[in-house]
């Protein structure tokens, strides 16, 4: 088949969604302004849009009334606002975004709220976001979805839009385990993450955080060294990809701003810092830290300022007001403690600064300190040495930026470590300039060449690379999982048949097993210290005679029916009385199965089949058989391109494997068997949730669902290969 050659997304126009647009709008005046946005994210990506053209969705920082229009004009590309509600501004942005996921992301769990109803709201603006994107997405194009408010949107866009590229970026870090499975909804924004093609954050070490998470809480395959999860059929490509600066335009202006930015440079020496007024940035750490050099070297007094800059930001969140509370006070007591007639060792510009003011502030400088106490990157730092044209400064950098995995000419310090940080500032006002030069020149050289455009370029040709590929399970996987689980004991394995010995068909009568799985099978059957149990919504005989290996265990009918060696027969007591009502219900169900639709008859249960009917006819007639089914006094349970009627006793694939379990092995079973259940089906997960905590559980195939499953294994061919460990595995010895 011959396919169709995507449009290279390197060079073209852009589909970039993210929270806020690269204007804010503010009401004054009764009349709607327009400002540019402040932060990191949109100072990094506003230039890669104005060169490229595009559309750009976002919220537009306000709520917009009936009346009002927002200007959607930008210099070469589009502006598609996403209009939110004051009371989902307050759930999705205050809340679930800034007071959920900012925290946990920066490993703060203590200031980290977990809201239901923030929950819910985050799901609900991420599918407006998804909804527009879909919109404006060209077939088979790339949506760029940025960061933590919109870790939903790539699964929801592709529910819409299967056929578009989605790559998402997250700007901040991705937590440690330990420290994201803290949320409830973890495994919702982890699988709504995993329907992009690739996902990016700043360096390494968070990518590595993220095969943790998809490992352990999802069960999911990863390769560590290619950087990919298996999702299914999919394999998703994770990737490092540290932003840069427009450093160009950076160091351009630097030159371009005439005299001393503070108009005094020469009397006092700059020590600056410029952030976002935020918890993560560490300036209370920062302005503390200040105070120990001024005790520690007393030489610095009235000669050195430390100027600090903080944008205001989410003041709306009680932990921004009281930071603001906290650097005030701190500035007044310790200016109050050390200021002389001529001198103030602080001074604390509570705003925003124009650009050209900035470059010169930058420039000027004698040392920039850069000290969060956790940052995805921090853009400050590369501005900085950009806007280093003369005489060079000294970066000092946190260690707990991601610019400092880079950055390492830096000096590095612990901002929670006072004295260090002091002793470094010390070292850095006393730096000769050889070594100033060298250090700056070598970290010029690495942020021109790796600026915003380089950055952009570079997670764009990622996207437009073929899809991640792990490669099929193979034994060694199986082992690592396996091994430590069975150690020395005899093993119990229960197997679903369709979809998971045998692919899904369009008829099951065409479901048999291949000659390879069968194999695999009889090598396990053939054991003594394994018993093979086939558990299936098929009748028991049915499924007896497709298997037909008389060494086996089988339960049918979702377990109403269990046969097997070193077992007593069961059948469930309320087998007859339902095996009896199934024919009238096949009869009813007569009346809406056209298109190809069918009813098997299962003796107790029944399923009616809809695989061959047209998708858009689905919907109705399956409200229509789950009615039926209902009315009849049967429980409706949906599976495979399937709706099963069961009787409502109680009684599933999990309470059968249990009877099964203190049947073979007595009532202490746990002690002398190790369990394995494998299975695809929506009715395996009664048997996954059952066994949570008593036996190691896969779910095959189908990544977008669900599953209580431990493990996922991507195909039938994988099951294949986990059999054939079991089955070749070495003998217990005596
Ligand atoms: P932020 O948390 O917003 O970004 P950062 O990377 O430091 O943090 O960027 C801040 C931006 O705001 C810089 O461009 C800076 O110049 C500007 N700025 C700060 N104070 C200012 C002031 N007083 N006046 C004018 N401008 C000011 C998030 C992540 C970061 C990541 C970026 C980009 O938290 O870790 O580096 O996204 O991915």
């Amino acid at each position: 088949m011959a396919r169709t050659r995507r449009r290279k997304n390197g060079s073209g126009p852009l589909v970039v969604a993210s929270n806020r647009l690269p204007y804010t709008f503010q009401r004054t005046a009764g009349a709607l302004e327009r400002r540019p946005s402040s932060g990191g994210l949109v100072s990094a990506l506003e230039p890669a849009l104005r060169k490229r053209g595009g559309v750009w969705i976002g919220w537009p920082g306000i709520e917009v009334r009936r009346n009002e229009r927002i200007s959607t004009e930008a210099s070469g590309y589009e502006i598609e606002p996403v209009l939110l509600s004051d009371g989902e501004v307050q759930r999705f942005y205050h809340g679930f975004s800034n007071r959920t996921l900012w925290p946990l992301c920066h490993s703060f769990p203590a200031l980290t709220q977990f809201e239901r109803r923030d929950w819910t709201e985050y799901e609900s603006v991420n599918e407006r976001f998804a909804e527009a994107m879909a919109e404006h997405a060209e077939a088979s194009g790339l949506v760029w979805v940025h960061d933590y408010h919109l870790m939903l949107t790539p699964g929801m866009l592709r529910a819409q839009r299967p056929d578009v590229r989605i790559g998402f970026f997250l700007h901040i870090p991705f937590p440690p385990y330990d420290i994201f499975r803290l949320c409830p909804w973890d495994r919702e924004l982890l699988r709504g993450l995993l329907a992009a093609d690739v996902i990016g954050f700043h360096v390494p070490g968070y990518a590595q955080n993220f095969l943790d998470c998809c490992e352990r809480r999802l069960g999911l395959r990863v390769d560590r060294d290619t950087l990919a999860v298996e999702h299914g059929d999919r394999a998703v490509k994770i990737g490092a990809y540290p932003i840069g600066i427009e450093f160009d335009s950076f160091a351009e202006t630097a030159n371009a701003s005439n005299g001393t930015a503070n108009g005094d440079k020469g009397a006092e020496r700059i020590v600056l810092g410029v952030d976002r007024l935020d918890y993560t940035k560490g300036i209370p750490e920062r302005i503390r830290a200040f105070e120990r050099l001024l005790e520690l070297h007393p030489r610095h007094r009235e000669k050195v300022v430390l100027l600090q800059l903080a944008v205001p930001s989410r003041s709306q969140v009680a932990e921004y007001r009281d930071l603001k509370r906290e650097i005030d006070e701190l500035v007044g007591r310790i200016n109050g403690r050390f200021a002389t007639a001529s001198w103030s060792p602080i001074r604390y510009l509570y705003r925003s600064v124009p650009r050209a003011r900035l470059c010169a502030l930058y420039r000027d400088a004698d040392v920039a300190l850069v000290t969060p106490l956790r940052d995805g990157m921090n853009l400050v730092a590369k501005e900085f040495a950009a806007c280093q044209v003369s005489d060079p400064g000294v970066l000092i950098l946190s260690r707990m930026a991601g610019a400092a995995e880079t950055m390492r000419e830096a000096l590095q310090v612990n901002p929670f470590d006072l004295d260090e940080t002091a002793h470094v500032i010390h070292r850095a006002l006393t730096m000769d300039e050889d070594e100033r030069a060298s250090r700056m020149a070598s970290m010029r050289r690495r942020e021109r060449r790796d600026d915003v455009d380089s950055w952009v370029q570079t997670f764009l040709d990622a996207a437009d690379e073929p899809s991640a590929a792990l490669g099929a399970l193979s034994k060694d996987d199986v082992e690592r999982w396996l091994r430590p689980f069975i150690k020395q004991y005899p093993l119990c394995l229960f197997l679903d048949y369709d979809g998971t010995l045998t692919p899904i068909v369009d008829h099951p009568s065409k479901a048999k097993l291949q000659p390879a799985m069968r194999k695999a099978l009889e090598a396990c059957s053939r054991r003594k210290d394994t018993d093979v149990s086939i558990v299936s919504g098929r009748a028991l005989g049915d499924v007896r005679k497709l298997v037909g290996d008389e060494r086996l265990m089988y339960a049918g009918n979702h377990g109403l029916e269990i046969e097997g060696p070193g077992i007593h027969p069961f059948r469930h007591q309320d087998l007859g009385h339902y095996a009896s009502r199934t024919a009238a219900l096949a009869q009813e169900l007569e009346a809406v199965s056209s298109d190809g639709a069918w009813t098997e008859a299962k003796g107790p249960t029944l399923t009616f089949h809809y695989r061959g009917v047209p998708q858009a006819k689905r919907p109705k007639m399956i409200d229509e058989v789950v009615e039926i089914m209902s009315r009849a006094g049967y429980q409706a349970r949906h599976a495979h391109a399937a709706v099963e009627a069961r009787p409502p006793i109680g009684w599933d694939k999990g309470r059968a494997v249990l009877h099964l379990l203190r049947e073979r092995y007595g009532p202490n079973w746990s002690e002398s068997v190790r369990v394995i259940y494998v299975g695809d089906d929506l009715t395996d997960e009664d048997a996954f949730r059952f066994l949570a905590g008593l036996a190691l559980t896969f779910r095959v195939g189908s990544a977008e669902a669900p599953t209580a499953a431990l493990h996922r294994l991507s195909d039938v061919p994988a099951v294949q290969t986990l059999l054939e460990w079991i089955g070749s595995r070495p003998k217990i010895s005596a």
